[in-house]
């Protein structure tokens, strides 16, 4: 049995959480709090850097939510959310990687202002915001005329990016200049998988303080 450590609210234990429900596979869930759980010597030993999610299939442990991703795919390739074709495969590769390596930081930076829980200077959120729109217009570019990135299909691409973009108007990001990423977004929010996985605003509510202690350890 698939067990899941993980954070139901963090985007990054959201997006193995999707790919779980849209594969059809049963999976024993354990959470966390991250408020200081992370830090017990038993999910230590399972992940030393202390981060949600964690994979543990028939003992073998998987840390770090793309490898996850790629394992998944590969263990279990039904229904395929990786496509075969070079150009596909590069397409839904650098949305994942442009996500993690260009879009989560900057996000944290705005969700600490909307939130009030950091005091950011005006020349970093500036720069936070821009980041943001250079990804967005990129992502506008790879979606030509397909309706998922680099398929007709949903991928991990749109699981990895969707996880994130869906939730730029909540921290002040318009999507209103990327008609084709606003379409790509209504697409995945009807999906049952977003649905089921849709943080609630108690849920949200709840985790404000450790929110703000990881925003904060992350930003100063
Ligand atoms: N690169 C990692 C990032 C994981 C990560 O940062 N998880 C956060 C929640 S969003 C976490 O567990 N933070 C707790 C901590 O840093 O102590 C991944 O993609 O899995």
């Amino acid at each position: 049995m698939l067990k899941l450590y993980h954070l139901p609210l963090s985007a990054n234990s959201r997006r193995v959480w999707i790919a779980l429900l849209e594969k059809g596979l049963p999976f024993e869930e354990v959470l966390l709090k991250l408020d200081g759980d992370q830090y017990q010597p038993e999910f230590l030993e399972l992940n030393p850097f202390h981060h949600v999610p964690v994979l543990v299939d028939d003992g073998f442990r998987v840390v770090e939510s793309l490898a996850i991703l790629d394992y998944l795919e590969v263990k279990y390739p039904i229904p395929p959310l990786m496509p075969s074709e070079a150009k596909a495969i590069a397409t839904v590769r650098m949305v994942q990687m442009l996500s993690i390596t260009e879009l989560w930081s900057p996000m944290i930076r705005l969700t600490s202002e909307v939130m009030g829980f950091v005091k950011n200077d005006a020349e970093k959120l500036e720069k936070a915001r821009q980041q943001v729109h250079t990804v967005l217009s990129f992502f506008e570019s790879q979606l030509d005329d397909s309706p998922y990135f680099g398929s007709n299909h949903l991928t991990l691409g749109d699981i990895t990016a969707g996880t994130l973009v869906t939730q730029l108007p909540s921290i002040g990001v318009l999507l209103d200049d990327y008609p084709k990423v606003i379409g790509w977004c209504d697409r995945l929010m009807q999906r049952d998988s977003w649905k089921a996985t849709e943080p609630s605003p108690e849920a949200i509510e709840a985790l404000i303080p450790q929110a703000k202690a990881l925003m904060r350890a992350y930003l100063t």
